[in-house]
């Protein structure tokens, strides 16, 4: 726990800290979720490896946009950011198709208003990165809105801002991660704004826990590919018959371990550093 910060927040397997009026503390936990319930066994490490990944991508993408970040702490999982004015939407890019954009798309043969090419197939990639804005909402699963909507919650200009921001954060993230044997399928970033009213992307961006990671060798459409991260704690749930509803099982040593060697691998895939230095310094991730 931080020294002297009230504590303004907590979301599932975050917590958020107020250091001053300009100043805001992310801690990621080493708390794992799935099916969208939170188990009881923590990932080590996890949390670091969320927060040194966050951090290489602020470093790489200030000149497509600046970004909260002012300093990572030593813990290795706490970022000191600048308090920013939150936009009320939640801006997704996909690339592929899945989650809710495969959903959509079945239902309607369109994601946000994006019409799509007949007969695409489950996680096939898009002709285009598409943006799919959201609401955000306090209980239960965000809602998928069309740009008429986002329109109304942000302005019009802002919108046509925060889409392009946003697609070409998710192109640059994407193209550097596949040349990295990992598929970013989709990412949802936040922006807020300063004080003079300039956009600033904000929270967590391009990690696991913000975007689906898939391993690209394991790559096909016709369904859902494994999680980069999370496939272990997966398939260990699915041979419980565990309903899917809070608690969520404790997991066995074997899931634990291999489920942090994934979220290592990730880091030291994406980073070209080796964790172990990462710990050493975290802000390694910044230079
Ligand atoms: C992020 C969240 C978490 C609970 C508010 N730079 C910022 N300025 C103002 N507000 C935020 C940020 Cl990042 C902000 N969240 C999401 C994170 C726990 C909620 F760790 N809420």
């Amino acid at each position: 726990m931080p020294e002297a910060a009230l504590h303004v927040g907590s979301g599932k397997v975050r917590e958020l800290y107020a250091l001053d009026e300009e100043r805001l503390l992310l801690v990621a936990s080493d708390r794992v979720s799935t099916f969208d319930v939170v188990l009881p066994t923590d990932i080590p490490d996890k949390g670091r490896v969320l927060t040194g990944l966050a951090g290489f991508w602020f470093a790489r993408t200030q000149e497509i946009c600046p970004n909260h970040l002012l300093a990572l702490r030593s813990d290795g999982r706490s970022t000191e950011c600048r308090r920013l004015e939150m936009l009320p939407i939640e801006c997704v890019v996909r690339g592929f198709l899945a989650g809710s954009g495969w959903k959509d798309y079945t239902a309607t043969g369109a994601v946000c208003g994006h019409a799509l090419p007949a007969g695409l197939a489950e996680a096939a990639e898009l002709p285009e990165p598409i943006f799919t804005p959201a609401t955000k909402a306090e209980t239960g699963h965000d809602e998928n809105i069309d740009r008429e909507q986002a329109a109304e919650l942000v302005g019009a200009e802002r919108l046509a801002e925060v889409e392009r921001v946003s697609i070409a954060l998710y192109r640059h993230a994407a193209d550097h991660a596949r040349q990295r044997g990992i598929i970013i399928a989709d990412t949802k970033f936040e922006f807020g704004l300063d004080d003079e009213g300039r956009l600033v992307l904000g929270d967590e961006a391009l990690t696991p826990d913000s975007s689906r990671f898939w391993p690209a060798d394991e790559y096909e459409t016709g369904g859902s590919p494994p999680s980069f991260d999370k496939q272990f704690v997966r398939d260990y749930c699915e041979t419980l018959g565990w309903g899917k509803t809070a608690p969520g099982p404790e997991l066995p040593d074997a899931v634990v371990t291999g489920t942090r060697a994934r979220y290592v691998e990730a880091f030291e895939r994406l980073t070209g550093i080796v964790f172990d230095d990462y710990l050493t310094d975290p802000e390694v991730v910044l230079r």
